[in-house]
């Protein structure tokens, strides 16, 4: 909890235990007081009540002490707040994009992971974008926590300063398997993560140029988080599995009448553009959210590959 995992850590814990200390010392005295007041002044002790009037001194203290305690809070919160709102200009960017239920980043050279990856001891600045509702990028061991709102860039950043693994999750309310949007960042060692991305990068290439029928549909699959909901080995999420899915017969609801189909290129492709247009049977609408913005035709037909490996 104390761990120092980004630069944000000591300032936010300052304030944080200096508003908690104050607030502490107010319920014991507060308490205290009325019990003893509770004793002092009861109907055996003080049988006839005293009229009491103002006091100027009075007044003037507990305006002005208050006042000086709610400023000290403040200048600790600003001291915390004021730097978690400038990232440094040579800052590695990274486009974080939330969506229902899922969680994806883009690095400077293109690749995409499910899974925050960031080098330890350098700035990161983080573009936060939704592509459908309001969601919250959470990292609580960075004490970061910011809107992610459709239609405008909200930005976020931090220094790593710990290698380690840390949760990240949606921290706003965004529908029914909110608790889905849950992964984690990882900090590397800066000559690891140098490592890491080219490897990623090469990777994607490797797998782009290769034969081996699937693999780069599998990637699609993985960076675009569809198997938060759909499984390949047969076993059921939040939506049916991959497996055994490509030609088999599927039972779909079609504007509320059941129908047979045959799982083929034009079904998927359509399940994956318009996923209410047919829902299959058991499962309900507006779970999964269209992918149009997302995938483009070719993907779609990798992925299609891919399917066609686990039939
Ligand atoms: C939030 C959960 C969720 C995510 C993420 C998701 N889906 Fe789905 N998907 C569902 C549900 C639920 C269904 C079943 C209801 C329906 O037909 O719309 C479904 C249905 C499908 C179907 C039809 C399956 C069948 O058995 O007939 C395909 C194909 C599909 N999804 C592909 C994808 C792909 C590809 C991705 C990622 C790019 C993805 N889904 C991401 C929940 C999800
Ligand atoms: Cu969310």
């Amino acid at each position: 909890m104390y761990s120092g995992a980004s630069n944000l850590v000591t300032t936010t814990d300052n304030a944080f235990f200096l508003i908690i200390g104050i607030s502490v010392i107010f319920l014991v005295g507060i308490s205290a007081t009325i019990i003893w007041f509770l004793i002092r002044y009861n109907k055996k002790k003080h049988p006839v009540a005293e009229q009491i009037h103002g006091s100027n001194t009075l007044e003037v203290v507990w305006t002005v002490i208050p006042l000086i305690l709610v400023m000290i809070m403040f200048f600790y919160g600003w001291a915390g707040y004021a730097p978690a709102r400038k990232a440094p200009k040579d800052a590695m960017r990274i486009i974080a994009s939330a969506r229902m239920w899922s969680w994806s980043f883009e690095y400077e050279n293109g690749v995409k992971t499910d899974t925050l990856y960031v080098p330890m001891n350098q700035p990161v600045l983080l573009d936060l974008l939704s592509v459908d509702v309001v969601h919250s990028l959470y990292i609580p061991a960075f004490r970061v926590k910011e809107d992610m709102v459709p239609g405008r860039t909200n930005r976020m950043w931090f220094i790593p300063q710990k290698v380690g693994n840390y949760e990240l999750f949606c921290a706003e309310y965004c529908g029914l398997s909110h608790s889905y949007m849950f992964t984690e960042v990882k900090v590397l060692e800066p000559g690891e993560f140098d490592k890491w991305l080219t490897s990623q990068a090469d990777t994607t290439r490797i797998i782009a140029a290769e034969s081996n029928p699937g693999a780069a549909g599998r990637r699609l699959i993985e960076v675009n988080g569809c198997f938060a909901c759909h499984s390949s080995d047969g076993s059921k999420l939040v939506g049916p599995s991959f497996k055994g899915l490509y030609e088999h017969e599927q039972k779909v609801m079609t504007n509320g009448e059941l129908r047979s189909v045959i799982a083929n290129d034009d079904y998927i492709t359509k399940s994956i553009y318009e996923p209410d247009a047919e829902i299959v049977e058991g499962y309900r609408k507006g779970q999964m959210i269209s992918y149009k913005n997302q995938l483009t035709d070719q993907d779609v037909q990798q992925i299609i590959e891919y399917l066609k490996t686990i039939k």
